[in-house]
């Protein structure tokens, strides 16, 4: 069997429509990423921080920046999507992102934002009704998503890559 190392937990495939059970498992997963990430990255050292994830991938600090900043994208397109007639969306170019100067081992910042956005996020996730959880924002690259679509994509994408984080640690007995 080949594993392949990007995707330790699989691809993120969108539904468009979800059961209410499901968006709140999403949620939930969600509002437990930042202790996960916490746990995720405890007691690594600069050296270990430094390490790609996987041959030729990002440093575990770059995945962990790369969290926060995605999260601040998912943040502000879904209350655009909640407060605009199905909105394009602003895409970024995570590679660059990650190659910025601010993408080094400090990673206590991007814990904190993560979990403070989280914390935002979950408050106003909660609230919506079905009518807003169809909400549409257009996605340059990937079409039509829904609100619901979003929150899944997010839960998704921070296990994803906590999975990266945690699957280099057991590969390195970390
Ligand atoms: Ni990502």
């Amino acid at each position: 069997m080949t594993t392949d190392l990007r995707f330790p937990i699989g691809p993120f495939r969108a539904k468009f429509t979800y059961s209410r059970r499901e968006i709140s498992a999403a949620t939930g997963a969600l509002a437990k990423a930042p202790k996960a990430l916490r746990a995720a990255v405890h007691g690594l050292d600069a050296k270990q921080l430094s390490t790609p994830y996987r041959p030729g991938g990002w440093s575990v600090a770059q995945v962990v920046h790369h969290i926060a900043d995605s999260q601040v994208h998912g943040y502000i397109r879904l209350k655009i999507a909640l407060t605009e007639s199905t909105p394009t969306i602003r895409t970024y170019d995570q590679d660059a992102w990650a190659r910025l100067p601010d993408a080094d081992t400090s990673i206590a910042a991007s814990l904190d934002l993560f979990e403070a956005l989280q914390i935002r996020w979950a408050r106003s996730m909660r609230a919506l009704d079905d009518a807003a959880m169809m909400r549409c924002f257009e996605h340059p690259d990937d079409g039509t998503l829904t609100v619901a679509d979003g929150i899944a994509l997010y839960a998704w994408h921070a296990q994803h890559h906590i999975a990266h984080i945690t699957t280099l640690r057991s590969r390195r007995g970390w």
